[in-house]
């Protein structure tokens, strides 16, 4: 166990029983021509994290803790997609569409990838889930499990959609999370900082904020 000094207030970390999950570090996220830059964002805020995250993800890697990466996609025909969640809003290009980095959203198309510079090692576990929540149809649950893991420290994006969905439905499953705040980024800064407030209020209600900094010199015990 080591005290990982975190906000509303300091936290125990049991490295043995620990996760890293890095929530859609995709190119369809983060570089232009994929579906955050089809919706009309500035792409290149979630690009600014992208050495944080990968600090943070060696730091688990050197302390020997598992990591695993999610990607938000869907099959090729599209039959994990609801109609109501590819119909959403008014993209230039649908999740299916063909785009600049092959179909936006798709599993196996480059866009879905992870981008390069945080690109799973071998033996790291990669979920694809069709929804914004890790959870929810895939089977990130029944890992965690078979692994004993007890506490979660979430990277990644889009901080407000995929990481607060994903952290939500881990605390509801009794897990006690961590969100790397340096680490994760929206397209909106205010739905960020509201992100992180809104975890942290009322004694941790959704779980505890900490920086990379912090996280890995728990995980180090120093
Ligand atoms: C979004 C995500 N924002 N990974 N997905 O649609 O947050």
């Amino acid at each position: 166990m080591s005290l990982l000094s975190a906000r509303p207030f300091a936290i125990d970390i049991d490295p043995a029983r620990t996760a890293l999950i890095v929530i859609d570090m995709q190119r369809d996220f983060v570089e232009p021509g994929g579906f955050g830059a089809s919706l009309g964002n500035d792409v290149t805020l979630l690009q600014a994290i992208i050495p944080t995250v990968g600090r943070l993800i060696a730091g688990f890697r050197a302390a020997g803790v598992t990591v695993i990466h999610t990607r938000e996609c869907h099959v090729p025909d599209l039959s994990d997609c609801p109609p109501a969640k590819r119909n959403r809003g008014n993209p230039a290009l649908r999740i299916g569409d063909a785009g600049p980095m092959g179909r936006i959203l798709v599993a196996g198309e480059p866009g879905a990838d992870i981008v390069p510079e945080l690109a799973p090692i071998v033996g790291e576990i990669v979920i694809d889930k069709p929804g914004k929540g890790a959870f929810y149809a895939t089977e990130l649950g029944k890992i965690l499990a078979d692994r004993g893991i007890r506490q979660l420290v979430f990277a990644g994006v889009t901080t407000e959609v995929c990481v607060q969905t994903s952290m939500r439905e881990a605390n509801d499953r009794g897990f006690e999370c961590v969100l790397a705040t340096d680490a994760t980024e929206s397209y909106f800064p205010a739905f960020k900082q509201a992100t992180l407030e809104m975890i942290a209020a009322q004694g941790g209600i959704v779980g505890w904020l900490a920086t990379t900094d912090e996280i890995v010199s728990a995980l180090h015990g120093s």
